[in-house]
């Protein structure tokens, strides 16, 4: 059975574009690979924190992945395994400068003020790397925006094993799904989805009420022409595309199908369609959240019992790899 490592930060509540991107393929995925889902809290700290928000998302982030059908044998937070950490070090000695100088993630997250930034947020990638290699893990489901990193993920393993003169990293595999790969804001359709977004308007996030839901896809962002009948007619009107891309993706149904359904008619009765889909899918899963976020013990056995599986996965790469570098034990 092949192994499939994923990830989430806990910055926030997670969306409807961790959802889409990440979550529902986690869902499918965990019935017929062996799994581990991690709540990446040393991630998290790669951008200004609050400790106190820090423990309460891991803690909400967990109950989301829970409430949407995540096992939860497979559920840990990365912080409490200290493989991570450990094969994380030897990779940022394996990694090059010049690789992490292409990754775009870090250039749109550091902006103009560079170097202002922490360390942390430049080695990101070679954690990641650490993180899924820690396992052996071959197939790795992400959207869109963690291709680049993955493909980072590969030139160090391979960098790794040439140094090493062993095949010991084995390639990754990114699983990027075909629909919603990358869902947009609801404010700008140039912008991706994010729990880091200022506006609370700009995501739907997986505990909003149904009437939260309904509120955000009426003001969402769209324009004033009516919708095409073909996908050329959404060309320069991003945000009608994020739009039919999510009822098409909720829906699971092809853009082209969903398109010839709403031709000509305006925003409106789209919107409320889009909203009725929404409520449908995610009301329960954010029932289902609130109700595990008021039972915090049990929240905190998940992820302590998830730690222990992970770790006595985990050990035994982690020490052939110290082992490899010349570490002794
Ligand atoms: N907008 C998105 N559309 C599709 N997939 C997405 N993912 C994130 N945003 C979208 C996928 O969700 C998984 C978990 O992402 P993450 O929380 O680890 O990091 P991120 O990509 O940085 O997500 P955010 O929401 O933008 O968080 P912040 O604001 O904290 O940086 C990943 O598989 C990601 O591809």
């Amino acid at each position: 059975m092949q192994r499939v490592f994923s990830g989430i930060q806990p910055t926030g509540i997670p969306h409807l574009g961790n959802y889409l991107g990440a979550i529902r393929n986690w869902v499918t995925l965990q019935k017929d690979h062996d799994c581990l889902f991690c709540l990446v809290d040393m991630h998290s700290l790669t951008m200004p924190w609050s400790p106190e928000a820090l423990r309460e998302q891991t803690l909400a982030s967990t109950a989301c992945l829970l409430a949407s059908g995540i096992d939860p044998t497979r559920l840990y937070n990365q912080s409490a395994v200290s493989a991570h950490a450990r094969l994380g070090w030897i990779f940022n000695c394996v990694s090059r400068l010049g690789w992490l100088n292409r990754m775009t993630q870090f250039k749109d997250k550091a902006g103009k003020n560079r170097e202002n930034h922490s360390a942390g947020l430049y080695v990101y990638p070679n954690l990641m790397a650490a993180d899924i290699l820690a396992f052996h893990a071959t197939r790795v489901p992400v959207g869109d925006d963690q291709r680049q990193h993955l493909e980072l993920a590969n030139d160090i393993a391979q960098k790794f094993n040439h140094d090493m003169g062993v095949e010991f990293f084995p390639l990754i595999e990114p699983l990027i799904p075909p629909h919603a790969a990358r869902v947009m804001s609801l404010r700008d359709g140039s912008k991706k989805m994010s729990k880091s977004d200022p506006s609370a308007q700009s995501r739907i996030i997986l505990n909003d009420t149904a009437d939260d839901i309904a509120q955000k896809i009426r003001k969402a962002r769209t324009d004033a022409e009516p919708l095409p009948s073909e996908e050329a007619g959404l060309e320069g009107r991003p945000e009608a595309r994020n739009l039919l891309t999510i009822y098409a993706a909720m829906s699971n149904r092809t853009l082209a199908d969903v398109l010839s359904q709403f031709a000509g008619q305006g925003f409106g009765t789209f919107k409320q369609a889009l909203a009725d889909l929404l409520v449908e899918t995610l009301a329960p899963v954010a029932d289902e959240t609130r109700r595990l976020m008021d039972d915090k013990a049990y929240l905190m056995q998940v992820l302590r019992q998830g730690a222990e599986r992970a770790r006595a996965v985990s050990e035994p790469i982690v020490s052939e790899a110290e082992k490899l570098v010349g570490f002794l034990r």
